[in-house]
């Protein structure tokens, strides 16, 4: 995507923190209009919708304020999944005024003998039939990116893409903790490519096409997804749906965060390693940078967000105040040690930035200006860690995730 036009415009990605311009965080306690907040009436009342409005005509667009009509329909229960200790079931969100529009089909594991379990709900990057080998999945016939290892074929998946991402979704601990997953495949709302739109969500609502400079592109419209599957949840009596915890990795921890800020039914947010234009500051020129982001994908955030490419300093407010904007829910950052890209120090400064906030809840956030060593969770309402290895969701993020809801949202 625009490759010369990156090369012409932007340096190499800085890795040095010597080299870091100087900048200042905006106080998210502070309105735009210079007055102080201190109570989190005044934070609720005044400060948390200018932020989102920020958000959403600088960074992910205006999210569509029109309901699309849906009817659920339930594909699939099985009882005995994941060798008895779980129930399998697969419902699709059928948009019923679009019978062309791609359903958004949702997979769902409860743990048996758990009376409505907390859920965890994030999107997967390719298909429901990735996250686990079990048959009884249905393999996903939509638009895939291809596979050099040969198991998704001209943008199809083949069945030896079954389970291909089952690293990142550890079903057996989750469920022997006593949780439930809702995953869905975010191309079923909009392929992510520059045309994916086309296909998606977006065809018939707030098309590019009338687009305005704060029209909502792909994040928005995965963050959407992810308050659609929250819809359904509140109707299956077979989970928790108050106890939902948004879940997201890179991009879909971008995605993630934009939910939880938008929609307050989301009870804790987790985004991994979701780097820029997600947890990570902007304003700390570390990694990727807002022009790389919206050069490579030009079909994620929103036009205006472009005019800040090469100049974040120019930005009114940073990455923490959308944090901030999950108080006084709990909040997980996780970072990777292999992944600079994202800026790892850039997301633990911004989860620390949201402290003030979290204290007008009488909550305790991250409270210690040290990044913490590998493998060391920090916090409490708002926790971080980061870990050795590269950018994905390994084991040990996922028993970090866990036990933060056991404290903080299973109670
Ligand atoms: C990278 C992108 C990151 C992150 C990542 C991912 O290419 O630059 O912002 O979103 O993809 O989603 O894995």
């Amino acid at each position: 995507f625009h490759q010369a036009t990156l090369h012409a415009q932007s340096p190499e990605p800085n890795y040095d923190e010597t080299k870091i311009p100087p900048y200042t965080l905006p106080d998210p306690l502070v309105t735009p209009t210079g007055k102080r907040i201190t109570t989190a009436r005044q934070w609720e009342s005044q400060q948390r919708a200018v932020l989102l409005k920020q958000f959403a005509t600088q960074v992910y667009g205006v999210t569509p304020e029109r309901r699309l009509a849906t009817r659920y329909e339930i594909k699939s229960v099985d009882s005995s999944a994941l060798g008895g200790t779980a129930i399998r079931k697969q419902i699709s969100i059928i948009w019923t005024e679009y019978p062309n529009l791609p359903s958004l089909d949702i997979l769902i594991y409860v743990p048996k003998g758990v009376k409505r379990p907390p859920v965890f709900v994030g999107f997967n990057y390719m298909g429901n039939h990735s996250i686990s080998t079990e048959p009884g999945i249905t393999l996903s016939t939509r638009w895939l990116p291809n596979r050099p290892d040969g198991k998704v074929v001209n943008n199809r998946a083949t069945e030896a893409a079954r389970g291909v991402q089952r690293s990142r979704w550890p079903l057996e601990l989750i469920i022997s903790k006593g949780y439930s997953v809702a995953t869905a495949y975010y191309g079923d709302l909009e392929p992510d490519h520059p045309e994916g739109w086309r296909t998606g969500i977006r065809s018939v609502l707030g098309p590019p096409t009338e687009q305005k400079s704060d029209g909502w592109q792909a994040i928005g419209v995965w963050a959407w997804g992810m308050s659609r599957m929250l819809d359904y949840l509140e109707t299956d009596g077979l989970v928790d749906a108050r106890r939902a915890i948004a879940l997201g990795h890179s991009r879909q921890g971008k995605a993630a965060l934009w939910a939880g800020a938008q929609d307050t039914r989301f009870a804790a947010v987790i985004a991994n390693e979701s780097g820029e234009g997600g947890a990570a500051l902007s304003k700390r020129v570390f990694g990727e940078t807002i022009l790389r982001l919206n050069t490579s994908f030009p079909h994620w955030f929103c036009p205006q967000y472009r005019t800040y490419n090469n100049r974040p300093e120019a930005l009114p407010f940073d990455q923490h105040q959308l944090l901030a904007l999950i108080a006084p829910r709990p909040l997980y950052v996780a970072s990777a040690q292999g992944d600079q890209w994202a800026d790892p120090k850039g997301e633990f400064m911004s989860a620390r930035q949201t402290d003030p906030v979290y204290k007008l809840y009488g909550k305790k956030g991250i409270v210690t200006d040290d990044w913490p060593p590998v493998h060391t969770p920090v916090g409490e309402t708002v926790r971080y860690h980061i870990r050795t290895g590269e950018h994905d969701v390994k084991q040990y993020d996922w028993e970090q995730f866990l036990n933060f809801a056991d404290q903080q949202v299973k109670k």
